[in-house]
């Protein structure tokens, strides 16, 4: 990878390059001007009281240099990623929450906009949470189940719902370790109370509570918010679109979609089909409307209706650049503010629309799901009244990449096997005959103190190079889209011959994308059925499974990479660790976590030992199940030979969950 290049995506670098022979700037470049504290970023600095902020910083900081209340290095920066982690799964949480409350509201008929599209999923979440549903109205069931995943929230005492979608074991070693959350809302204030100063000070306990609090996030907010996506707008099945800077027409009205929530952009994508708002559009000179999305709103509505993405967190300030987008309609998470100052600069309108988020100088038109509609025209006019006032002044880009996106875990059981015998078992075999080495959930953010999306793309084509599925998520998806890995046909060219022959058998890419960052509980459910699949690991350790969020940025990450880690899937982070300074708190995070979890969380800069990392624990794991050693293109290679005790654990363990995921 090139120093000097900022985007590993050509559009955006020709773009950030047109922007600086101009004078404006971008992140890109607010990030070259400003650097990281290196104290802070390592998680040496406190500043949970007004004593500090205290620096723990000096040779031997580890054992010497403690905060003005005395607190050590360990207990500082664990406190600080504990932090991290509470509000990555408070921002997961609050978008899954008002994804309930939608439910409720459509439930109860006060959200005339909204329908339940998918009752089969309706009917499967009912199944998980004990209701009934024989005989009784859709609505009735839907209102039921918003209600109790809504206790998931605000539970003081017990183990929230989805802990029986884990498999048995895994289960077993949460309640050993005492990390099965009550309800998000408890985990999360009970995160910033022991964080606060003089209350708990003991790194590994700190820790623990982290653990307990991303899985908070993964096996509630987030899998309540996948859930509830799915019911309202239809689970996902594979769907063709198209990515890049280069989506945005000249001739038509362009309106983008930005942030994290499903619910307005989806009521959008309606609207911009009205016939009306279509002849409004023709009346300001335009040839029609055309939508886009940006972030994990695009993967939203990319996965359900195939709208294009303009790309990940790193392109939206570069989507304005284009001088062609006509208005941003933003809710929450992700959104940087600077692209209010930067709209002055061209003629774009930014619009918030969340009750929670807003940005001085933006135009908001705030969201309400009970007038869904409504809102949702008044943005696509205002757009639409925009686009008279475009100047000529813009980079435009024309190239776009086609994809396929829409790989909800319902599909992949569906596409191996059909409606009768869909399963996990095609999957299983291929893992354990070596065709495919394992698998890889490749997730999180691009980021600009890197080549942005370079280590994403990187990193992907070679796991599938070594014959390693890889199930995406977020912009990490976004930027495999722009570099044409998710078609069938573009990524099989450099795909291993065991990952090749299997997608070729099905007709898909060897790069699914799952989603969004909340659908990430996505590969949570996939690992979970490999296991009660049979033949793999009985629970998700010991998988070969890994997780990678190499240009990670968002503290969702990290609550993502810890509800990983205590599932027991060994995570690799890129960049520097920010906890790096304590090596107490690294060895908690890597060897404590590993023998209590059989997960870990590792931060590493360098993209080729990142990579190494992850093969190294998914041939680790083939060792441990005692599968075939993976060759490349020797499928029928040496077999690690199994003694009878062996054989019997793994047919003891064949399908002992089927049917509960
Ligand atoms: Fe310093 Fe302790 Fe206050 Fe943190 S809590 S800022 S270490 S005095
Ligand atoms: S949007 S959290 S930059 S993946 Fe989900 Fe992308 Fe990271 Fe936001």
């Amino acid at each position: 990878m090139s120093e000097n290049i900022k985007s590993a995506n050509k559009s955006a670098e020709k773009i950030i390059n047109w922007g600086e022979a101009r004078g404006i700037d971008t992140c890109f470049e607010r990030a070259l001007k400003l650097k990281p504290c290196p104290i802070g970023s390592t998680g040496a600095c406190c500043d949970n009281c007004h004593m500090g902020p205290c620096r723990l910083v000096g040779k031997n900081a580890e054992e010497e240099a403690r905060g003005v209340c005395g607190a050590t290095l360990a207990t500082v920066a664990s406190r600080n990623l504990l932090r991290m982690i509470a509000a990555g799964t408070a921002a997961h949480s609050d978008h899954a929450r008002d994804m309930a409350f939608t439910l409720l509201a459509v439930a109860e008929g006060e959200a005339k906009d909204f329908r339940i599209t998918d009752v089969r999923k309706l009917y499967r979440v009912a199944g998980y949470l004990d209701i009934e549903i024989e005989g009784r109205p859709v609505n009735d069931v839907a209102r039921d189940v918003a209600l109790k995943l809504l206790d998931d929230f605000s539970r003081h005492k017990g183990e929230i719902n989805y802990v029986s979608r884990a498999p048995r074991k895994t289960q077993e070693r949460w309640r050993k370790w005492g990390i099965v959350p009550r309800g998000v809302d408890r985990e999360v204030v009970e995160a910033l109370h022991r964080t606060n100063i003089g209350v708990d000070h003991d790194p590994d306990h700190i820790l623990t509570h982290g653990l307990k609090t991303a899985i908070a996030d993964g096996w509630a907010g987030s899998m309540i918010s996948t859930d509830i996506t799915d019911i309202l707008f239809g689970t996902p099945k594979p769907i063709q679109a198209k990515a890049s800077l280069g989506i945005f027409k000249e001739d038509e009205v362009n309106l983008i979609v930005h942030g994290h929530e499903p619910s307005l952009a989806e009521i959008i994508v309606d609207v911009v089909s009205e016939q009306e708002m279509i002849e409004y559009a023709k009346s300001k000179g335009a040839k029609g409307i055309n939508l886009g999305g940006m972030c994990c709103t695009a993967n939203e509505v990319l996965m359900r209706n195939g709208i294009p993405t303009a790309g990940g967190f790193t392109n939206q300030e570069l989507g304005i650049m284009t001088g062609l987008v006509d208005a941003i309609s933003v809710d929450v998470q992700c959104i940087m503010p600077s692209i209010v100052e930067l709209s002055n600069k061209f003629h774009t309108k930014v619009i918030t629309t969340s009750e929670k988020a807003m940005i001085p100088g933006a135009i908001h038109i705030e969201y309400d799901e009970h007038r869904a509609k409504e809102v949702a025209r008044e943005i696509v006019k205002l757009a639409i009244d925009n686009f008279p006032n475009r100047k000529a002044e813009g980079s435009h880009i024309t190239e776009t990449s086609p994809l396929v996106a829409g790989f909800s875990h319902e599909y992949i059981e569906y596409m191996q096997g059909g409606s009768w015998r869909a399963s996990f078992r095609p999957l299983n075999d291929a893992i354990m005959a070596g065709r495919i080495r394992g698998v890889v959930g490749l997730a999180g953010c691009d980021n600009p103190r890197v080549q942005a999306t370079g280590i994403h793309t990187f990193i992907a084509s070679e796991l599938i190079k070594n014959d390693v599925l890889v199930v995406s998520t977020g912009c990490g998806s976004a930027a495999c889209g722009i570099a044409g890995y998710l078609t069938p046909e573009t990524a099989l060219e450099i795909a291993g011959p065991g990952l090749s022959e299997v997608c070729e058998a099905i007709g898909i890419p060897p790069i699914l994308h799952l989603g969004s960052c909340v659908d990430n509980s996505r590969i949570l459910t996939i690992v979970s059925a490999m296991a009660a699949e049979g033949g793999l690991s009985e629970e998700i350790a010991g998988m070969p499974a890994v997780g990678i969020a190499p240009e990670w940025m968002s503290e969702k990450a990290v609550a993502i990479g810890c509800y990983f880690a205590a599932s027991g899937v060994p995570v690799v982070f890129g960049g520097e660790s920010p906890v790096g300074a304590s090596e107490e708190v690294t060895r908690i995070m890597t060897e404590v976590w590993m023998d209590r979890f059989m997960g870990a969380l590792h931060f590493e800069p360098d993209p080729e030992k990142m990579l190494s990392l992850a093969l190294d624990y998914i041939d680790g794991a083939r060792e441990r199940l005692k599968l075939r050693k993976y060759e490349p293109g020797k499928f029928g290679g040496e077999r690690v030979l199994m003694d009878m005790a062996a054989r019997r654990e793994i047919e003891k363990s064949a399908k002992p969950h089927m049917g509960i995921y």
